[in-house]
């Protein structure tokens, strides 16, 4: 089959998918590699050792898949969020945009299974595998080669009429597919407004950032209690933060306004009822129930000690004294005893 044939099935299948634009691009060393390695050799990812890991997988894919010859990237946006969670547990809890739904991990990597198997029946003997998020893949780079958007100075992937709020995901295969893709060239101008907004200074320069200072990493990611000149920054992010991406101008047209640009929400006497009602509950469930509420949710990556974590944080930063007894009863826990102090001294 010609690239016009591959094009035209993936154009079919993209709609019962809901692919907002996808592309390929030959599998060969990241452009930016060398970025990489540079970035992992100041420490800049944190905990987050898998990322070292996986650096060689990263530079030559063959190492784990050899038969790969070339990636079709997809991307997905996640505003609106495309697959809605059954029951919100939370009403008021700041939860950034691409976990207000489902785990992407399972439903988009079964999205793209789907098409991988129609592929396979066109292309029989051929490989296709598919991936999202986890695998050795240094994604945004390959997005990048394959036309899905430039690397902005928020290090996300834009694309000028859709943004950046799109999950990235895609198919290696065996196939050999020369891109007629040019990528997209860099529409940040003189633009600065993700750097000034972050609240924490993670953005250390365009296109670089210190990931232990990012609310992402510290609310999801990390597995320790961050230190103490960051946590007021962290403001009433209780998972994951989306300010540099708001302020984006290349994203207006997607929020049409609707989010909010604070760094901390000014709460209404409703808001601050439905946020203590929140954070009473993730401060007094069990590990157990809280595995069981967020099941098949981003929420579930940060654990009970993550999230207990974010409450006692947001608590503090919206100076909920209401619940007081609540972070008390925290006070000799192993590894949140010292948080809880903190936060009641901010109360
Ligand atoms: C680790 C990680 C994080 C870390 C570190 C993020 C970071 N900026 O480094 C933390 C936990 C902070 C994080 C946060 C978020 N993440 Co994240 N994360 C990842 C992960 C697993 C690896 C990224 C990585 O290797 N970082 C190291 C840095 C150095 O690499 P990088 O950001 O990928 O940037 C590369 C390119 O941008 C390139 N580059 C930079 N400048 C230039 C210039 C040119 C010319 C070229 C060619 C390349 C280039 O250089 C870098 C190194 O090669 C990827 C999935 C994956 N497998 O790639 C998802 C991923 C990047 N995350 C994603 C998302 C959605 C998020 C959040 C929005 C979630 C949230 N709301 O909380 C935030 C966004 C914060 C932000 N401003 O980046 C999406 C990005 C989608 C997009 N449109 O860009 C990804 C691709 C997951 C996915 N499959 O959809 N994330
Ligand atoms: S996600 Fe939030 S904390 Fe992280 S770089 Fe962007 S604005 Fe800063
Ligand atoms: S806010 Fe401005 S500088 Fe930052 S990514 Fe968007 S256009 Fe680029």
């Amino acid at each position: 089959m010609s690239i016009q044939g591959i094009r035209e099935s993936i154009e079919q299948a993209s709609q019962e998918l809901g692919f907002s634009h996808f592309g390929w691009s030959p599998l060969q060393r990241p452009l930016s590699f060398e970025f990489y390695e540079s970035w992992l050799q100041e420490g800049l990812h944190g905990d987050m050792k898998y990322l070292a890991e996986h650096a060689p997988t990263k530079a030559e894919p063959q190492i784990r898949w050899p038969r790969a010859q070339s990636a079709l990237v997809f991307a997905i946006p996640y505003f609106p969020h495309p697959e809605p969670a059954a029951t919100q547990k939370l009403s008021s809890a700041r939860v950034s945009l691409y976990a207000q739904g489902m785990d992407y991990h399972f439903w988009f990597k079964e999205r793209m299974t789907k098409l991988c198997s129609q592929l396979s029946e066109q292309f029989p003997g051929e490989e296709f595998l598919a991936f999202t998020d986890s695998s050795p893949i240094l994604e945004r780079d390959l997005a990048r080669r394959a036309g899905l958007g430039w690397v902005g100075k928020n290090t996300c992937v834009i694309h000028p009429k859709k943004g950046s709020l799109f999950f990235i995901g895609e198919i290696y295969t065996s196939l050999q597919l020369t891109t007629d893709f040019e990528p997209l060239p860099d529409f940040c101008g003189t633009c600065t407004r993700c750097i000034d907004i972050c609240p924490t200074g993670a953005l250390l320069e365009p296109r670089k950032m210190d990931a232990r200072k990012c609310i992402s990493y510290l609310t999801i990611e990390s597995r320790q209690l961050p230190e103490e000149n960051l946590r007021e920054a962290i403001g009433d992010w209780f998972f994951g933060c989306d300010l540099c991406q708001t302020v984006c101008p290349w994203n207006q047209k997607v929020f049409k306004g609707q989010l909010s640009i604070e760094k901390k929400t000014v709460l209404s006497e409703d808001q601050r009822t439905s946020l203590i009602k929140d954070m009473r509950y993730i401060l007094t469930a069990s590990g157990k129930q809280l595995s069981r509420d967020f099941l098949g949710t981003p929420l579930a990556r940060a654990g009970s000690f993550g999230l207990k974590r974010n409450a006692l944080i947001v608590s503090a930063n919206q100076n909920l004294h209401e619940l007081k007894v609540e972070i008390e009863s925290l006070l000799e826990h192993e590894k949140l005893g010292e948080l809880a102090s903190w936060a009641l001294s901010k109360i």
